[in-house]
């Protein structure tokens, strides 16, 4: 959880946080990597670095990144533990990465895990912005997510209500989004002439085991996989990944009528009120 309790309550409650992460000096640090590492690469549409062949590269991403995150993580959070990291990069002109959440990373009937989302330049809602649906992280009982299993809010209506009432999160270069991996999120086309790059960050509560569910098809059933943090590195988003089942589960198909879901948008919305933002505020939420 984050140590600064009101901020905490509205990451619980809300699925999410906007807040100054890096110091200028911090934030320096980190373009001066990202400018180093991908000097040579030309990027077309959206870019992850978990998903490049080059492991020179993927590795030392990954080491330097944690460098750079983790005393932060340890200084704004309590009990929870760097998973990974990887930069993002959505070229100009590269589509609305549209809306969808993030894979379940543990045993989320227990415990939850959260992404920081940090652009490197500012973001102002058509250059490749982070949006997300306020409270959706909680709107319908815990269910494993990955890419192998249909995602929950995939309708298109549902999925058309979603894109209008989800709110971009317009940030500033070092500020960052920190959000349940559950909750319902996107980001805007890259309207603009230049890369927008971004550092993603997965953290976890101290000591939990990392899964990842993989859907069986032909049995109908999640199973849940213990990995290894580095899975994610060239995994191919279909296969079944190598590692000790931890549970078989029948998967369930969520059923989510779409006026409930309105429903559960509007109540979300109704709960954040004009006190509650200055709170938020006083305490450093920017969003
Ligand atoms: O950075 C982006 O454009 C997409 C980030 C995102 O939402 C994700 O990877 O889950």
């Amino acid at each position: 959880m984050l140590k600064n309790q009101v901020l905490d309550k509205k990451l619980k409650e809300e699925g999410y946080v906007a807040i100054d992460f890096f110091t200028e000096e911090e934030l320096e640090k980190l373009q001066h990597l990202y400018h180093e590492l991908h000097k040579d690469m030309d990027i077309q549409g959206l870019f992850f670095t978990n998903q490049s062949p080059d492991s020179d590269y993927t590795t030392r991403a990954r080491q330097e990144l944690k460098a750079i995150f983790e005393p932060k993580i340890e200084a704004i959070f309590d009990e929870m533990e760097w998973v990974q990291g990887i930069f993002i990069v959505k070229s100009p002109g590269a589509g609305e990465f549209r809306n969808h959440q993030d894979w379940s990373l543990v045993d989320e009937r227990k415990y939850r895990t959260y992404a920081i989302w940090l652009p490197l330049i500012n973001t102002d809602g058509d250059n490749g912005t982070i949006c997300v649906v306020k409270g959706s992280h909680n709107f319908y009982a815990t269910r494993f997510r990955s890419p192998t299993m249909p995602y929950a809010y995939g309708s298109q209506e549902i999925d058309e209500l979603a894109e209008e009432k989800r709110i971009p999160l317009k940030l500033k270069a070092g500020q960052a989004a920190i959000f349940d991996h559950g909750i319902i999120h996107a980001t805007s086309t890259n309207t603009s002439n230049q890369n927008r790059p971004a550092a993603f960050v997965a953290v976890k509560p101290i000591g939990t085991t990392l899964l990842h569910p993989y859907f069986n098809k032909e049995e109908n059933k999640v199973e849940l996989i213990q990995v290894a943090d580095d899975f994610a590195f060239g995994y191919d988003l279909v296969s079944r990944p190598k590692g000790e089942l931890y549970e078989k589960m029948d998967y369930i198909a969520p059923e989510i009528p779409l006026e409930e879901f309105a429903q559960k948008i509007k109540r979300a919305a109704a709960k954040s009120n004009v006190v509650k933002k200055i709170k938020y505020r006083l305490n450093g939420a920017v969003g």
